[in-house]
This record gives C-alpha cells, structure tokens and sequence, in this order.
C-alpha cells in the first residue's frame, strides 16, 4: 500500500458557489478534477495530524466513486479517521449533526442539493467546519485559491473500502468506520420534540403526507414519520432514493414537487404536506389546499417557538438572508428580541449561531433551521410544524391566517430566471447599477424609491465584509425589489427577482400574491429592461 504523489494542472472554474462547488457530472468525471479540490480542501483546512473527518452525500450518480476518491485521499493526506454514512449516504443535516456529535474535524459533504442528477445531472462537494456548518468565505477563498497553483495530490494506492455494512476497516494508518447515517439524526430530533405529542396527533387521524422526491431524506423520513412517529406507511411517498432523483427536479417548491403539490390540492387532500430536497436541507410546507411561503413559515415557526419542548426557553434572536421577507422582523420585534439580515448562504448564519446571537435562521429558498445544527435541515421544520400542529390543534392555514391577523402580511413571490446566457445576465444587473441615481427618489405611482444599492454584510461577529450580495430596490412604505443572480447553478445564469409588499389590512389577506404584487412586478421589469436584455418574457419557476 503506497502513497502516490500524482502530478496535475489547476483548473480554473473551482471557485466555490454559494454552497460549495457544483458542477456537471461530466465535469467532475475529468481526470483529475475531483482530486485537485480535495487536495486544495486538504490544503487549506490546516487539519492536525490523525484528524478525523465526516464524510457522506445525498447518494446522488457518482457520490459513490467519489467517496473512494476522497477516503484514499484523506488516508494519503494523514487523518486519522473518517466516518462515513453507510452506502456513502448522509443528509446534509445528518452530517452536520453528526460532526457536532462527534466533534470531528469538519466533514465532506457531496451534493448539489436541488439540482437534478444522474450521469449529464449535476454534482456537488462542499467541506464544513468543526461547528458542522460550511466553511466560511474565508475558507472557501483559501480552497478556490489553493485550486488555481495546485501541481500535484496525495492519494493511497489500494481497493475500494467497502461501504454498505456498518463496519470499521483501515486504509492505511486511517480508520474508516461506516455508521448507520439516521440513528445520531433521529435521536436529535426526538429530542428537540414532542414525539408523543405528534404521535397522538397521527392517530387521531391527522393524515400527513411528506414527499422525499427520491432523494435522501427517504430512509430519515420512514425512520422518523412512520417508524417513530407512526404515521401510517405510504404517508412518505418516493422513499426510495434513487441516483438520479427518478429523473425529477428534487427541489421542493410549486413546480418541482408538483406530485405533491396535486395530492395537497386534490379532493381528499391530507392536513399537511411536506416535501425535502437532495440532500434533505430543504423543506415546503402545505396544509390542505394551502401553501406556506418559506418566509412566512419562519414567522411562523419564530412566533410558536415556545410551543414546541426543545425552544421553550425562548429564542436568543432570529436571523433571514436579506432577500427573505421581513415577516421574521415583525416577530422578532414582538418578541424583543434582534433579527440579523445576511446574504444568501447558509454559511453567513454559522458565526452567530456560534456566538449564541441568534437560535433560528431562515431564507425564502425553502431554509429553515435552528442552533440545533449548522445547516438548514428538511425534517427538522416539518416536525417543527407538526410540534406546533399538535399543540394548537388548528389547521395550517388557521394558523398562517391567524398569524397575518396578528403582524399582518408580507405579499412575496420570487421569479427565477434559468439557464440564461450569463452576459445577459450579467447585463440586467449592470444596467440596474447604471440607474441607481436616475431611481433614487423617483415615484412609481404609490411607491416611491427611497434606496438603490447593492447589499454589503458586515459579519458582527467577526468582522468579515461581503460585497455585492444583491441589488436593492427599496420602497419608502417598506416594498422590496431584490434582484440578484443565483450561485448554485450550473448552466448559463438564473437570475432572480424577488417581491415583496407588506399589507396590514387583514381585509386584503385573502389575495393572491401574484394578483397582490401586480404592480410591483411591473416595476421591476420595467427598471431592469429584463426582458428586452434577455429575451425572456418569462419567468422559468414562481414561487
Ligand atoms: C444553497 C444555500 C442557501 C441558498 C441557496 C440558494 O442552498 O445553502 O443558503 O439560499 O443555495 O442560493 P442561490 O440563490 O445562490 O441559488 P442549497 O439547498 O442549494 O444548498
């Protein structure tokens, strides 16, 4: 068994998007590729001699060979020790839970989340730190880096391990153990949660119905909806995860998990629905006939928190990504307690959940999560609802309705733009720039722009600043526009454009958001030239 040095060249596309890298499968299969960023992880993580590490995916096409890649690689490069989810699977939750539960090193984690997969799908690797939480910019910088002087990689010259049975072999000095990937997970939420209390809720009759869209929140849903929580067994539909997600979108919203979405809005329809990502971060909330924007459920979930056994003690502080919904701020406000506006990232959220500022964090793109974990994690909100279901003994919609009466309602939608030619992209959001002064102040029959920018963060924590993190276009009675280009795709561009108006005249509650933001949605094609510059004249997904 010998270490290999093997020669290579950088690559010039590494750099990390808004969660890792993502990239065509093809691209990730060249001879090379996969090795160069592992080495350039490996290389900027500073990890100590015999560090152990987590190690897992969403088991989408190709997570397999590349987990024998990385452990001969992490044997080669001189940890002591990797855990890795049995079959090479792990949620990213799990595997966030799981490096905090282990306090391992950091761990790998291979997915590309919502986007579909299979041999032309897409592929991710994303390496997150001791607190279980992707790494920061810093570290993502350092890794892009390192990527672009690479010459050569450490790897172990040895057979595959094998991965589908709890086991623990060696790989040269390094131990490989091979853990059952829901059992630390499960137990977590049994013990944020009201098992019983849902449980009871189930049987008596409450039908639910949690959509796993063939990723890899299907065995973590039997586990827990059916097994612990005895939901009847079919109330989890597509269970069984599959390489390519069945050749589906796994991206939980209106249009992807549309299997879902007729089942909540046909006759018979269950109380709740529920559907998760790839890799089990994501979630989309129905009740009957009714969905809940990811924004609102934050509210929501912020407003209740003291319901469910695992927040009683109240929250420290709540943080959204900027171009989330500012009904999160109103309960904040409510509670007295501070609400952190980041960029979009999951990653912007681990420094303040490390230093204890805030408990719950959200984004409109169907995140949600606490200080339990540092991802944002599918199951998690949805039991976090049944918690709260099982309490109030109300419908969903009774209790978004109720929660509009209360702090009234933030109308939001979110156009996204895919697959478009990125100079047009690019174009859109230069010619936005160019107008910032000629907009500033200008009046748009009721609304009026009070600000132009493009949102800056200051890390509070520690003092980082990220730039140009979206355009804002901000209305004097509190309308936002927000056009920003997205970071996790891998074709062309998607840009995104994100409305939002609040209404506290519960008379109008009942509107459709679309019908809601008519005259905003106007504006904002109208000021970014969108569709002349692109050629679209629609949107590919609404939300
Ligand atoms: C990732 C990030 C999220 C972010 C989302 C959308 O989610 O973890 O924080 O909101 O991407 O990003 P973008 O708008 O840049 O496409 P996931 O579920 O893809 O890991």
């Amino acid at each position: 068994m010998s270490i290999l040095t093997v020669n290579t060249r950088p690559f010039s596309d590494q750099k990390p998007g808004t969660s890792g890298l993502r990239k065509k499968v093809p691209v990730f299969k060249q001879a090379h590729y996969l090795e160069n960023f592992v080495q350039s992880i490996f290389d900027s993580i500073a990890a100590p001699q015999d560090a152990s590490l987590v190690l897992g995916g969403d088991g989408r096409y190709y997570n397999r060979e590349a987990i024998q890649i990385i452990l001969k690689m992490a044997a080669a490069n001189g940890f002591g020790a990797v855990l890795v989810g049995r079959g090479g699977i792990l949620s990213t939750p799990a595997a966030s839970c799981v490096i905090r539960k282990h306090k391992t090193f950091g761990g790998i984690i291979l997915s590309a989340s919502h986007n579909p997969g299979g041999p032309d799908g897409d592929f991710g690797i994303k390496f997150n730190s001791s607190n279980g939480g992707p790494a920061t910019e810093t570290v993502t910088e350092a890794i892009f880096a390192k990527s672009k002087t690479i010459f050569s990689y450490r790897i172990l010259d040895v057979a595959d391990v094998p991965l589908d049975q709890l086991c623990e072999t060696t790989l040269g000095g390094m131990k490989v153990r091979v853990f059952d990937p829901v059992s630390d997970y499960a137990e977590l939420m049994e013990s944020l949660f009201d098992f019983a209390a849902i449980r009871a809720l189930l049987k008596g009759g409450f039908k639910i119905k949690f959509d796993a869209m063939h990723a890899v929140n299907g065995p973590y849903a039997k586990e827990i909806l059916e097994a612990r929580l005895g939901a009847p067994a079919g109330s989890v539909m597509n269970g069984v995860p599959l390489e390519d997600f069945g050749g589906g979108h796994p991206d939980p919203n209106l249009t992807y998990a549309h299997d879902l979405v007729e089942i909540m809005y046909g006759v018979d329809a269950p109380d709740f629905g529920a559907a998760s990502d790839g890799d089990g971060d994501r979630n989309m909330i129905l009740g009957k006939h009714f969905f809940v924007t990811p924004s609102d459920s934050l509210a929501i979930v912020a407003a209740n928190a003291t319901l469910v056994s695992g927040y009683k003690q109240g929250l420290a502080g709540i943080a959204r990504s900027m171009p989330t919904s500012a009904a999160a701020d109103r309960v904040a406000k409510a509670l007295n307690i501070p609400c952190y506006e980041t960029p979009t990232g999951w990653k912007f959220f681990g420094n303040l959940m490390d230093a204890g500022k805030v408990t719950l964090c959200g984004e409109e793109s169907f995140g949600t999560s606490s200080s339990h974990v540092r991802e944002k994690d599918g199951l998690w909100a949805v039991l976090f609802w049944l918690n709260v279901l099982a309490v109030r003994k109300q419908s969903v919609e009774a209790i978004v309705r109720g929660h509009w009466e209360k702090f009234g309602r933030n109308f939001y939608s979110r156009y996204d733009y895919e697959g478009l030619p990125t100079e047009a992209a690019n174009g859109v959001m230069q010619h936005l720039r160019e107008s910032f002064s000629a907009l500033t102040g200008k009046q748009f029959d009721k609304y009026t722009v009070q600000v132009c920018d493009d949102f800056c963060y200051t890390d509070p924590v520690d003092g980082s600043i990220s730039k140009n993190q979206g355009i804002r276009i901000l209305f004097a009675d509190g309308s936002r526009i927000i056009f920003r280009l997205s970071g996790t795709g891998t074709e062309g561009a998607t840009l995104r454009v994100y409305l939002e108006q609040y209404e506290p005249d519960v008379s109008r509650h009942h509107l459709d958001a679309q019908e809601a933001l008519k005259e905003l949605i106007g504006i904002a094609l109208g000021i970014s030239e969108l569709q002349t510059l692109t050629g679209r004249d629609q949107p590919t997904v609404i939300t």
